[in-house]
């Protein structure tokens, strides 16, 4: 049966069967050095002239070539070990070789780090480009951290719930990714930009302490810190406000970064707590309201986790010439009832202060929540407030409204960012590292030529046709 190369350990003078990719190869006289790779690291094989016809073929091995191998496993002779390998001490003199899969020659080396490889021909060749080390950790690393986060919250009484892709439109400000719909013509569904109003359905619904790892799609342009589709950890829990929510943040984050990154060192206030700050003093201070507040940003292994407090709850669109809320308009304003709402909102929409948080590390945006509203009233308020005409509210809201009539109980949530979390963890530059397959800056993916061009009876089938707009 097949081993992975670190298994290997301990079993000197045992018979071994390995199989993997050629990583290199090192002919020193009549030996020939094979480093062989698996998914567990690398092992050095060894071939020499005694056997003539495993020889034979082994003088024909290329880099990345998929073989199997058996040998027993030796120790190395003395002065011969690489400290730098797990299996550094150990090797494995081959008895029979077999060649599964030959390789071209790869456009770029993969076992360096590919930071002098351009993007655009590592994006391209994804899968090639994923075999370097460097990538291999940030993937096991970041399902390291997943898991993590769903056993912990498994364990506090969360149900993690799948809600859909295909959905309607919500507004989380950015735009919405479109699908037609073949069996409703001329009608389309949104991909979530996030899943915010099913999970408070699912408030209503009685779940009570959901969560997520759920992708979002956003239309907007991309950035380092920011791809067109991109992973949260979305939560949502009843019969709670900000407090208990931020609490368990706290608990999650700083138990997982003790656990799987110990060497980080983490800025805490002088009570042990993740520091805090309401926005105003943020933007005072920082004139940002994501402020990078690390004692030495040269430090590479210092997190500084920052929860920014108390946002406006609207902000003046003048695209749109109306008021919009801040975070969304299911978050709750600093008020006691719809009265004081109004009150306030027809005095000054600006001085209006919301229960929404932001989570920030080391200047990055890493997430954000809201208690959300549960008074339907209110709710209701809030829509006529963004300008919104009872007709608009009906259709845009009209089922929000409607499950917040029967039986709705306080509630609130956050969604952390996966991508960015992971990034910082990992010192990487963007979030592109740490994402499988990513997309460019404009929105390609170069490895499976995606967006494309569609046949003409596709489009007749979901009744669309397209026009040139230059011509228009
Ligand atoms: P928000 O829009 O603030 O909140 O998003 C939450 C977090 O998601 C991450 N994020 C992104 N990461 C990568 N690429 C992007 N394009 C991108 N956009 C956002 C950020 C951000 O802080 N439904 C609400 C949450 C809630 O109220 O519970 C929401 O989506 O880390």
């Amino acid at each position: 049966m097949r081993i992975l190369s670190k298994e290997i350990l301990g079993k000197e003078g045992e018979e071994v069967e390995l199989a993997g990719w050629v990583a290199a190869r090192r002919d020193h006289g009549k030996i020939i050095f094979i480093d062989l790779r698996d998914s567990s690291g690398i092992v050095q094989l060894v071939f020499t002239p005694k056997n003539q016809q495993v020889y034979s073929l082994a003088d024909t091995l290329r880099s990345e070539w998929v073989i199997q191998v058996k040998g027993r496993v030796a120790v190395r002779p003395a002065g011969m070990e690489n400290n730098e390998l797990l299996t550094g001490r150990l090797e494995i003199p081959v008895d029979k070789l077999e060649v599964i899969t030959k390789a071209k020659t790869p456009p770029f080396a993969v076992d360096t780090d590919g930071r002098e490889v351009s993007e655009d021909l590592r994006m391209a060749w994804r899968y090639l480009d994923l075999r370097r080390p460097r990538m291999q950790k940030n993937l096991r690393n970041r399902h390291k951290v997943i898991k993590f986060m769903r056993d912990y919250l498994t364990e506090h009484g969360f149900t993690e719930v799948e809600t859909p892709i295909l959905g309607k439109s919500t507004p989380e400000g950015a735009r919405d990714y479109l699908v037609p719909s073949r069996l409703q013509p001329g009608t389309f569904y949104a991909l979530p930009q996030s899943p915010q109003q099913y999970k408070q359905l699912l408030m209503v619904a009685g779940l009570e302490r959901y969560f997520q790892i759920a992708r979002c799609f956003r239309d907007e342009d991309t950035r380092g810190d920011r791809q067109p589709e991109f992973t949260q950890l979305d939560i949502e829990m009843s019969f709670v406000d900000q407090e208990d929510v931020l609490a368990l943040i706290e608990d999650l984050y700083l138990k997982l970064v003790r656990a799987l990154y110990p060497k980080k060192k983490i800025k805490l206030d002088e009570n042990g707590r993740i520091l805090r700050m309401p926005y105003k003093e943020a933007i005072s201070k920082y004139n940002s309201d994501k402020p990078d507040v690390r004692d030495n940003k040269d430090n590479p292994d210092e997190l500084a986790f920052l929860f920014v407090t108390d946002f406006p709850a609207f902000e003046w669109k003048e695209t749109e010439k109306r008021w919009d809320a801040v975070h969304h308009p299911f978050t709750q304003p600093q008020v006691k009832d719809v009265k004081e709402f109004w009150e306030m909102f027809k005095k000054d929409p600006a001085s209006m202060f919301a229960k929404q948080y932001d989570f920030v590390l080391n200047g990055y945006e890493i997430g954000g929540g809201s208690i959300r509203i549960h008074d339907p009233e209110l709710l209701a308020a809030v829509f006529e407030a963004m300008g919104n005409k009872p007709a608009d509210i009906k259709e845009k809201f009209g089922h929000m409204l409607q499950a917040f009539e029967y039986g709705v109980p306080p509630h609130g949530g956050i969604a952390p960012g996966i991508d960015r979390f992971i990034m910082i963890l990992e010192n990487e530059p963007n979030i592109r590292e740490v994402i499988a397959f990513p997309k460019t800056g404009d929105g390609r993916d170069l490895m499976m030529h995606a967006p494309s061009s569609v046949t003409e009876a596709q489009l007749k089938e979901l009744n669309l046709k397209i026009f040139d707009k230059k011509k228009e």
